[in-house]
């Protein structure tokens, strides 16, 4: 018969009050015993608590960012194990007894078999064990943060693993001076190996029965594998590490770290960090992973963490739109220089700036874009007439006058196009002007020069004004003036080639018009295919001002006015 329980935090040591950092189950779940329910973390210790018992949650009795101490009930679990009503105090029901541990809880289900530690005597060494780590066998060393002669503090991390799911760091299990390290980076450990030996500051009486708070050294070890443990210290889980019968131990009992303590980092976590720096990296909302470490073997500090905030709030404060970016969550890339040669060049001023502008746009801007087809024929054969003025003066006609032109027409028809979001972000503002960016590019970088009141000015005017923007542009030569005010812009890729593609919005301007290769294409006539030269169109909205049908409406027609340039006239 299934019976409900609840599950209550154990014993976690010296911990009170620590916060609920995540939550591995649901209610529905079928857990396993062991398996993790939830984490916990310390300024010390990423901890996570397993489940003392197979079951199914019924009810989660926390939330993240919860603050519990021992006894708290965590959850709710149904079981169909009757044979445990017959059982003496259930684990699973109250607290553990002191020192009890995710490892320790397993121990209490599983007869112990080795001894716990005896009474501590002097001043002798005492061995410090991998405790149980989990599944984990085989892990390397992959860092040693002490050396012989080190004075350690209780909970100081001794040494760090490393599999291919976690970063784990073995926390001293009480204070004293390492007197010998047993491990070298690259060996590989399981639970129960020697690490160190440290010679503890405060030996307990002899005779004291060891206690699960700093394990002092002992007199030599209890073999009384028949009795289960009373105590939840050093891990019966260890056998093979603890000292046999009969053996000659000139070290006193192994010393483990309390399990709890073993900063079992959340898998997938690679950065290599204490939790405390994790901790405060959490708090500024700032991906570890992101953040190239200094400290040895490129182990995060609190130091880079905030270097790190301080080099992207800088970062930030130079945007146009510094709130709306968040160069924090981007990601550290490999160091090029591993994979070849590589020279780093400064990016110049005009590209530095339209970085951060089409950033700011990218990011901030909600982009959607409609893609159409203009048929340009007729345009191109009048076009091709009237290149050139007849005297030979003024600049060549291209396309770009007549997409000016038709845009303008297009925006006169359609003006919200071309309004802009306040900063407010509750109203528009409408402008009763048709000032046009036209994208151009420079050896420099993209630059965007806007043309005045295009809907004022004839074709060849606009030849004549934009042969005169894209000259200066290329030749550094604008004024800031020159460009500001643009109501939309046109971004022509069409003299270089390409099907298609999608411009970025240029904020504050809510549409921006596309404009590729023009092709010849067979097209249906009602009776028979014709050739056709065809002009892809691609017009990038941003979707908080301009609805979907809108735009479509407008690029529609766009086309309409390209397709017989005779409507814009009318
Ligand atoms: N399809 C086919 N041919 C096209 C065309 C199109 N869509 N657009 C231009 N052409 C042709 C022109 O007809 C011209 O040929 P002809 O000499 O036979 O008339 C030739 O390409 C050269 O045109 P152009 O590009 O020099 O002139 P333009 O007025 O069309 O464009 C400018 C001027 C400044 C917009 C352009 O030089 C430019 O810099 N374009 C790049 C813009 C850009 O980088 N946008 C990307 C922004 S996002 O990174």
């Amino acid at each position: 018969m299934a019976t409900v329980e609840d599950i209550l935090l154990p014993d976690i040591g010296d911990f009170a009050d620590v916060e609920i950092i995540e939550i591995l189950v649901a209610p529905g779940d079928r857990i396993e015993a062991e398996q993790s329910i939830l984490t916990l973390e310390s300024d010390k210790a990423t901890i996570e608590i397993p489940a003392p018992r197979a079951g199914v949650v019924e009810h989660l009795k926390v939330a993240v960012g919860d603050r519990v101490s021992m006894g708290a009930p965590l959850l709710s679990i149904s079981t169909e194990d009757t044979t445990t009503k017959a059982q003496p105090p259930e684990p699973a029901l109250e607290p553990p007894p002191p020192g009890a541990t995710s490892s320790t809880m397993a121990a209490t289900q599983t007869p112990a078999p080795s001894a716990a530690p005896a009474a501590a005597t002097t001043t002798e060494d005492a061995a410090v064990l991998l405790p149980d780590i989990g599944d984990f066998t085989d892990i390397p060393v992959i860092e040693i943060l002490v050396a012989p002669g080190d004075r350690v503090e209780l909970d100081q991390s001794l040494l760090t693993l490393e599999s291919d799911k976690a970063t784990m760091e073995i926390p001293a299990p009480t204070a004293g001076v390492v007197s010998e390290l047993a491990v070298a980076v690259g060996d590989t450990l399981n639970t129960g190996d020697l690490i160190l030996m440290l010679r503890a500051d405060a030996p307990a009486e002899t005779g004291e029965p060891a206690t699960p708070e700093p394990i002092p050294p002992s007199t030599g070890p209890t073999t009384d594998s028949a009795a289960p443990s009373p105590s939840p210290s050093p891990s019966p889980s260890i056998p093979s590490a603890a000292p046999q019968p009969g053996e000659t131990v000139p070290r006193k009992a192994p010393v483990l770290p309390r399990p709890e303590d073993v900063a079992a980092i959340a898998r997938g976590r690679k950065a290599h960090a204490s939790p405390a720096v994790r901790r405060f990296a959490r708090e500024l909302g700032v991906e570890l992973g992101a953040i190239t470490g200094s400290g040895p073997k490129g182990r995060v500090l609190k130091e880079d963490v905030r270097a790190f905030v301080k080099q992207a709030l800088t970062a930030t404060s130079l945007s146009p739109n510094a709130s709306s970016r968040s160069p924090a969550t981007t990601p550290a890339q490999p160091d090029p220089a591993r994979f070849g040669p590589v020279e780093r060049v400064e990016l110049g001023r005009i590209r530095r700036i339209s970085a951060r502008h089409l950033h700011h746009s990218w990011t901030s801007i909600p982009h959607v874009t409609q893609f159409d087809e203009a048929d340009i024929t007729e345009l191109e054969a009048f076009r091709a007439t009237h290149k050139r003025a007849p005297e030979e003066t003024g600049a060549k006609l291209t396309l770009l006058p007549f997409l000016l032109k038709a845009v303008a027409t297009a925006l006169a028809r359609m003006p919200i196009l071309k309004a802009m979001l306040d900063d407010d972000g509750e109203h528009l503002i409408h402008r009763h002007y048709t000032h046009i960016g036209v994208a151009v590019d420079t050896p420099n970088g993209l630059v965007v020069p806007v043309v005045r009141d295009v809907d004022h000015k004839g074709l060849r005017t606009l030849a004549d004004e934009l042969a005169d923007l894209s000259v200066r542009a290329r030749a550094q030569r604008l004024r800031p003036d020159e460009m500001q005010g643009g109501c939309f812009t046109i971004s022509s890729l069409g003299g270089i080639g390409g099907t298609a593609f999608t411009p970025i919005v240029n904020a504050p301007e809510v549409a921006i018009l596309g404009v590729s290769r023009a092709a010849t294409r067979p097209a249906w006539d009602g009776e028979r295919f014709v050739p056709r030269l065809q002009l892809p169109l691609s017009l990038s909205y941003d979707h908080r001002v301009v609805d979907g049908a809108d735009a479509a409406r407008f690029i529609t027609e766009l086309s309409t006015l390209l397709g017989d340039i005779r409507q814009l006239l009318l």
